[in-house]
């Protein structure tokens, strides 16, 4: 009959296999950023067309979606085109407006906090 030289203490052993006790894992807490909505403004002299082909080449719309959301604006005055994070908001902002000017049509585009 042998004895045992030495007998774990509880400390000692480790269950970092089928490991039993209190789940002490916590849900970080994250920041959603801020969103903005991009819209467009009407007017009476920039052609359909070209508000069209501006939803469809910065905006990622079909042409279906494009030609909807420009009878919106015609119709109501204004539309939500998108809604985006501030940088992107302002980056398609600033390609709406700069491409208007430089065909000389008056579009505004806007933006605003969500
Ligand atoms: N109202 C313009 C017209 O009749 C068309 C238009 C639509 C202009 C949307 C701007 O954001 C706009 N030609």
């Amino acid at each position: 009959m042998t004895e045992p030289l030495y007998m774990m203490s509880d400390d000692d052993k480790d269950d970092s296999e089928g490991a039993t006790g209190v789940a002490t894992k916590t849900r970080p807490k994250t920041q959603r950023p801020p969103m903005y909505k991009v819209m467009l403004l009407n007017d009476d002299y920039t052609p359909m067309e070209f508000v069209v082909h501006i939803l469809e080449r910065f905006f990622g719309l079909n042409h279906a979606q494009s030609f909807e959301i420009m009878l919106m604006v015609h119709k109501k005055g204004l539309a939500v085109v998108g809604v985006f994070s501030f940088e992107v908001a302002e980056t398609k902002v600033a390609q709406v407006m700069d491409f208007a000017r430089r065909h000389q049509h008056p579009l505004q585009c806007t933006m605003e906090k969500d």
